[in-house]
């Protein structure tokens, strides 16, 4: 029989560090942009794809890439994600196999090592779903709250408090857009760098209320140039939470295992890998 049923194109290891590396070399083309990366951006997107997750319903998650569509595109939260899909396409473009939803946490995981943070081990598995999976709005955290806020939202994704501070170390990358969330600035002085530094100025410097027009938000007492929002200071305003703040600020190694861990888990949430899945780890580029 010469019938020639088309052969299934199943991705392995190799393909996948291909589309790593494509994004990986993205990253450093397009140097023009805000802090001089896409990575910040892209590890909000991934976050926000996985926030969403609602243990109780298992709902959610970045199972879906359902911010490809309105409403979910169109929630507060996401405001400015269009940048960091949009820096995606062409990737999609080239590797037309892999779906949004492993595509957006494989950037996400590529841009926490480009930009010298842990490795992070990945899997992938995720089927795109359609707008009627969108998740309602308010899933994810506002910062204008605090603890008991956090706590909630967190919780909710099922995760403790040990490991909500170490994800909020994520804002040692990137920053506040005024025509995105309103707020504005960086909270570190190496925003393309991960780093435990956010930790350290959360107790080394002094805060103060910012005197402008926006949003209620922090500067740094010294150059006025840092900001944290309200749901940062949060986390030096709760005596639980401060003490891993602590344990973060004094120990970058320590921060690494765990956001390393915990931003496993959060890329996770609510996937229905197949049994045996396979772990894997890309090699950095240009880290
Ligand atoms: Fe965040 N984040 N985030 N964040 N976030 C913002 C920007 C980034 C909150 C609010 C904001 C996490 C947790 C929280 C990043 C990663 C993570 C902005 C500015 C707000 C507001 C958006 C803008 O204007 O562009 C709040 C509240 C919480 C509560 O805990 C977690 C968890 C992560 C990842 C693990 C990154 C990265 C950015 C920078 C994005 C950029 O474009 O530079």
């Amino acid at each position: 029989d010469s019938s020639v049923a088309p052969k299934l194109f199943v991705p392995k290891f190799e393909d996948y560090q291909k589309v790593y590396n494509e994004i990986a070399n993205r990253l450093e083309e397009k140097e023009d942009y805000d802090d001089g990366s896409y990575g910040p951006v892209l590890v909000r997107l991934a976050w926000h794809a996985s926030g969403t997750y609602d243990k109780e319903t298992g709902t959610g998650g970045s199972n879906g890439a359902t911010m490809r569509f309105s409403p979910e595109s169109d929630h507060g939260a996401n405001a400015g994600l269009k940048a960091a899909r949009d820096f995606l396409e062409p990737v999609k473009a080239k590797f037309p196999w892999i779906t949004y939803s492993d595509l957006w946490i494989l950037a996400g995981v590529c841009a926490i090592q480009e930009m010298m943070g842990p490795t992070v081990p990945y899997r992938a598995g995720r089927q795109d779903r359609d707008v009627a999976a969108c998740t309602p709005d308010g899933r994810l955290p506002d910062a204008a709250q605090a603890q008991d806020h956090l706590r909630n939202i967190f919780y909710r994704m099922g995760f403790n408090d040990q490991e909500i501070v170490a994800l909020c170390g994520a804002h040692a990358l990137g920053r506040c857009h005024s025509d995105r969330s309103g707020y504005s600035g960086p909270w570190t002085f190496s925003p393309t760098v991960l780093t435990n530094d956010y930790y350290k100025l959360l107790l080394e410097e002094k805060w103060q209320w910012k005197k402008w027009n926006g949003p209620k938000q922090y500067e740094d007492k010294k150059t006025q140039t840092l900001m944290m929002l309200p749901a940062d200071m949060a986390i030096i305003q709760d005596k639980k939470f401060k003490e891993w703040v602590k344990v973060y600020a004094a120990d970058n190694d320590k921060f690494f295992q765990d956001f390393s861990a915990v931003v496993k888990k959060l890329f996770e949430l609510g996937v229905p890998f197949k049994e045996g899945t396979e772990t894997w780890t890309f090699k950095p580029v240009n880290a």
